[in-house]
């Protein structure tokens, strides 16, 4: 296959002292392993709403719910993975071909997203069907 895939939780180390907790991400490190050129983040989702439902091509991205809690499933094509963010040191990596939805929003809940690339139409894939042919590419 002409494509990367791969799906992780990453660990992020907060420094903690009595005023409270900071995370800090640099890129090219164990904790972000790409380049950021993009960062976006969603919130105020309206309550029972799914997202997402689309595969990218090639962009990396690191998903952090920062506030609340949110779901992502996974899929590869072969197999399903749903993954809970619900603490803001806790980054869903999603590299390369994998087909993600984004659902049970917190009420507030705030999802960040680090990318490795600009935003580019080109590289969504929107059709399921879609998906599942490009795989065998
Ligand atoms: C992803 C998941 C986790 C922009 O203009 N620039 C941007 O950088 C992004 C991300 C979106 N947009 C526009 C495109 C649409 O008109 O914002 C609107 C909503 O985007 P979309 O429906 O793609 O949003 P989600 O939440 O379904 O998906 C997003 C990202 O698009 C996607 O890359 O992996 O979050």
């Amino acid at each position: 296959m002409k494509y990367n895939q791969d799906t992780r939780i990453i660990s992020l180390n907060p420094k903690g002292d009595d005023r409270g907790k900071l995370i800090a991400i640099e890129e090219n490190t164990e904790c972000l392993p790409f380049s950021v050129k993009r960062v976006y983040y969603i919130y105020d989702t309206t309550p029972n709403v799914v997202r997402g439902k689309h595969a990218h091509r090639n962009l990396k991205q690191l998903l952090i719910c920062t506030s609340g809690s949110c779901a992502i499933m996974c899929d590869d094509g072969t197999k399903k993975v749903e993954y809970t963010l619900n603490w803001p040191d806790k980054g869903l990596l999603i590299d390369g071909l994998i087909w993600r939805e984004m659902k049970d929003f917190s009420k507030g809940s705030v999802l960040m997203v680090l990318a490795s690339a600009c935003y580019d139409e080109s590289d969504y894939i929107r059709d399921y069907g879609v998906f599942m042919e490009e795989l065998k590419k």
